[in-house]
């Protein structure tokens, strides 16, 4: 007999739970602490679904009735497992997978009490430019993932969905403290200075010419070696278009969130977007940076980027030509979309959808396309869900490298739709995706660390590996149909169950800071809707 795959951080008290097994469920029972049954499994609370790609039967005993917030003993013969219902465990959540950001700091030493994460300040030395030979200050920002190279598609991207935020759950942008003891040394609240760190280290990969550099990294990968010790020489690689929009877009958004608690640097954001955006004009695209060995994030198109980067810059400035260039271009990009994009560095288009249905500014005809656009797809998702035996947004063709993260942007997609709707199938849909990640899939597995012993042991983390310390918090890549062909290491075998936990598995089990910002977003939106962020006013803590 197989075991229960249930969500492994714990349902909240108020919503719809599920125990799911790939058999039959009928006599399992649901106990409390004390061994009293509590529930029993049969027919009028199981349901059989298809899982297509694993032709197989999935069984989901619907137990929505435990509402008391407790661990509870699920068991059915000698199987035996724990589920949890807690009261907010959005808060747990968003505050490891938000406090992972601090921890990735590149440039100084951290030395983090709550997590045990220890290391000296790295990658300080001057970089050298590939084209132009000139050395340059790029130091700071996040290392972007088990790797120490920092690259501004992932930059761009994770800046600007951390910064949705301040629309959907203002509260946590404005107030959260995560005890990394931040806002004390800047006055801000932690989730603006961790924002802030990454936009500074954006800054210093500006050209003076506007155009902005793709990436920072040795020349290859190093070993599982410390941060510290990786002191092969730095190279910056190619100013390139995409990266100068993504930039001109996050640093345009930044301008607005910053203005009320620190106008100058506010300014000092807006002007480096306008100077992208300059550069952006006088320039076709810019497609082919120089890449050297390390992290490849090479896009076919700068579309996307540039659109979103519109959209950011009008909200902030209300210059037409700004509008006149959305208005250009919208219909080009989003026609015969039904689904948008789940949000991602290769194409942030939907980013721009975000930006203009969230937010007042942009004349009401462009402003209603994005909405429905918002809707309609979110209604697609609901409908997927719907069919998919753990309610997972997912397409069969989409367990791919970093599958994971797509499943909680299609959340955030829905979570947004949510906020301007209030319909309450987004937000359950949102929710279902928020479950399938942290273990209502068929591995029974959370895919973010630090969420107990189903949760990645073993993540291709180079800090993680060399020191032994994990970071918590941090989402890897979770099943990948074609990771046997990319590390060698994941077994052959259907999508949904392409996963091993092993740090050599880089193609499924490596983190990123991209994969993190959809999981910060949908966190910090159900703690705001479902948990206590309402009365908490940003306390994330215990
Ligand atoms: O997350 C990236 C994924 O979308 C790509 O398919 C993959 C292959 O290009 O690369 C992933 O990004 C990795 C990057 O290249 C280097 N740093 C680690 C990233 C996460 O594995
Ligand atoms: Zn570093």
């Amino acid at each position: 007999m197989g075991r229960f795959l249930v969500n492994r951080v714990g349902y909240a008290a108020g919503q719809p739970k599920f125990v799911y097994s790939l058999d039959p469920l009928q006599g399992a029972r649901v106990m409390s602490e004390d061994a009293t049954v509590l529930l029993t499994a049969g027919e009028k609370n199981v349901e059989m679904r298809y899982e297509q790609e694993m032709h197989t039967a999935i069984y989901r005993w619907d137990v929505s009735e435990l509402r008391r917030e407790e661990r509870y003993r699920v068991s059915r013969g000698d199987e035996d497992d724990t589920l949890r219902v807690a009261r907010d465990p959005f808060r747990e959540v968003f505050r490891l997978a938000m406090r992972s950001y601090y921890l990735q700091r590149c440039g100084q030493a951290i030395d983090d009490r709550e997590s045990g994460v220890q290391h000296a300040a790295c990658h300080l030395a001057l970089a050298t430019t590939v084209e132009e030979g000139e050395t340059r200050d790029v130091s700071g920002g996040w290392h972007d993932a088990g790797d120490y190279g920092r690259y501004m598609p992932t930059a761009g991207v994770t800046v600007g969905q951390l910064l949705l935020l301040l629309v959907l759950v203002p509260e946590l942008v404005q107030y959260c403290d995560l005890g990394t003891r931040e806002a004390e040394k800047s006055g801000i609240s932690d989730v603006l200075a961790e924002v802030r760190y990454e936009l500074d280290w954006m800054l210093r990969m500006q050209r003076s010419d506007g155009g902005v550099y793709h990436k920072v990294s040795t020349e290859r990968f190093p070993g599982m070696i410390m941060p510290e010790a990786d002191d092969g020489r730095l190279w910056v690689y190619s100013v390139a278009t995409p990266d100068t929009a993504v930039f001109a877009a996050a640093m345009a958004r930044a301008s607005r969130v910053f203005q009320a608690v620190d106008a100058r640097f506010a300014s000092q954001c807006l002007a480096a977007a306008d100077a992208a955006w300059k550069f952006l004009k006088s320039h076709e695209p810019m497609l082919h940076p120089k890449n050297g060995f390390t992290g490849s994030y090479l896009t076919k198109s700068d579309a996307d980027e540039r659109l979103w980067a519109a959209a950011e810059l009008f909200l902030s400035t209300r210059e037409q030509e700004f509008q006149e260039y959305l208005r250009q271009q919208w219909d080009a990009m989003f026609s015969g979309q039904a689904v948008l994009v789940p949000i991602n560095w290769e194409d942030v288009s939907t980013m721009a959808v975000l930006a203009l249905a969230l937010e007042d500014g942009v004349d009401v005809a462009l402003q209603e396309k994005a909405k429905q656009s918002l809707i309609v797809s979110a209604e697609h998702l609901v409908s997927r869900i719907n069919r998919h035996p753990f309610g997972c947004a997912l397409l069969p063709g989409e367990y791919r490298w970093a599958s994971a993260k797509t499943a909680l942007a299609y959340g955030v997609n829905l979570a947004a739709a949510h906020y301007l709707t209030k319909r309450p199938e987004f937000l359950l849909g949102a929710v279902r995706q928020w479950d399938y990640v942290l273990g209502c899939n068929p591995l029974g597995r959370s895919w973010v660390t630090g969420t107990g012993p189903d949760s990645p042991q073993h993540p291709h983390h180079r800090y993680v590996v060399a020191s032994g310390i994990m970071i918590p918090g941090l989402l890897v890549g979770g099943p990948n149909a074609q990771a046997h062909q990319q590390d060698g290491i994941v077994p052959e075998t259907v999508g949904p169950l392409a996963y091993v936990d092993d740090e050599r598995a880089y193609a499924v089990n490596e983190p990123a800071i991209d994969y993190n910002a959809p999981l910060v977003v949908l966190a910090g939106y159900l703690h705001g809707v479902l948990g206590q962020g309402r009365e908490n006013g940003g306390n994330v803590n215990d």
